[in-house]
């Protein structure tokens, strides 16, 4: 009997042992500081990260100069990267989103608004990227050749003179990146060269380095500002990034606004290089990396097509594979002008007077 009972408390100490310890193991991986995790020893699917003999399960985004990012698929509008900037907003609806998952958000009247709060480090270096779906537009007077536009984005300063901002032309369907050039309301502006198509999905990119600030639409550069010598940002404490209707109109009238859908807003407190947006561009156009293309020319003559180092006049082959869808991604080829030039094309007399698009694609040599 004695050495029965002997057993069952070797047995319950046993136990309460191995429960103490389960107990502490579970505790200290409650403690686990997931921003510790950048590095896991070994990562496998789904998240999950061996690290220092523990199993845990590491965060999806784990970038720590990625200071925000909200893609609407959560329960609410929320920063999901490791900053916790924070958000606020009205009147945003949820809408379908790019990939066929998730969800996007849906600024629809003059109201909506996005903004993202406690972004830090990010006044010398940044870069903004989004998905953007122009739904509509609500135009006050169809009949101006006025080219109005309309912010889309804004990094907010107390002083409207010193805000960058992103405008959407409602005639030319361009955007325009207008950065402060000086302490007295001038503003340097950029125009894309590719056309925003409504309602398709493209993403852009504001990339600022120390020396410049580049606009990339689809993964493709359309161009940059380089800011005078003596340019520099004045800091602000707290800036933010906004996204909305609201004040967003150029002029004195409001009755200008867009319907829009944005998604996968992502913010870094460094310069993103060219690889790392064109390799998140490629499923706005289809498959290909839009380094393959550049334009040379838009309503050209034949004698005006010229291309790059390293490019080639694209041959019917080549836009017949994927030249052609590329080109309406970006804006180009539509009912009214649907000729693009081809190496093939360059050599018809009959074209003389023709005018087209100029496309080149990159040399690469095919292997059999
Ligand atoms: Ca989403």
């Amino acid at each position: 009997m004695i050495i029965r009972t002997q057993k069952w408390q070797i047995i319950f100490i046993l136990v309460a042992f191995v429960a103490v310890y389960a107990f502490q193991d579970f505790v200290s991986h409650e403690n686990i500081n997931l921003k510790d995790f950048n590095n896991c020893d070994i990562e496998v699917q789904n998240n999950l990260c061996l690290f220092n003999g523990d199993l845990v399960v590491n965060t999806p985004e784990v970038d720590s100069s990625l200071i925000a990012l909200v893609s609407f698929d959560k329960s609410r509008i929320m920063d999901e990267s490791l900053s916790k900037a924070t958000i606020y907003n009205k009147n945003i609806q949820e809408s379908t989103a790019l990939k066929g998952y998730g969800r996007s958000g849906r600024l629809s009247n003059k109201e909506s608004y996005l903004q993202i709060h406690n972004l830090p480090k990010i006044e010398q270096q940044y870069a903004i990227q989004f998905s953007l779906f122009i739904h509509q537009i609500f135009k006050e007077d169809v009949t101006s050749f006025d080219d109005k536009k309309i912010r889309i984005l804004q990094k907010f300063h107390s002083d409207d003179k010193k805000n960058l901002k992103l405008t959407f032309g409602l005639d030319s369907r361009r955007l325009f990146l207008s950065v402060p050039a000086g302490s007295d309301a001038i503003f340097k502006t950029l125009e894309s060269f590719s056309r925003i198509q409504l309602r398709k999905w493209v993403q852009v990119t504001i990339v600022k380095s120390d020396d410049k600030i580049k606009l990339y639409i689809n993964g493709s550069l359309e161009g940059y500002i380089s800011p005078p010598d003596k340019f520099t940002y004045e800091v602000e404490q707290n800036p933010f990034i906004y996204f909305g209707n609201q004040l967003a109109v150029d002029k004195p009238t409001d009755e200008n606004f867009l319907d829009y859908l944005i998604d996968d807003i992502r913010v870094y407190n460094r310069v993103l290089e060219s690889h790392e947006i064109f390799a998140k561009s490629e499923q706005f156009l289809g498959g290909t990396s839009s380094d393959f293309y550049r334009f040379s020319c838009r309503n050209c003559p034949r004698t005006q097509v010229a291309c790059p180092q390293d490019y080639h006049i694209c041959n019917s082959f080549e836009i017949l594979s994927q030249g052609f869808q590329y080109a309406r991604s970006m804006g180009w080829v539509d009912p009214v002008s649907p000729f693009i030039w081809t190496s093939e094309g360059m050599i018809n007399s009959k074209l003389d007077g023709q005018v087209g698009l100029g496309m080149c694609c990159k040399d690469i040599v095919y292997q059999g």
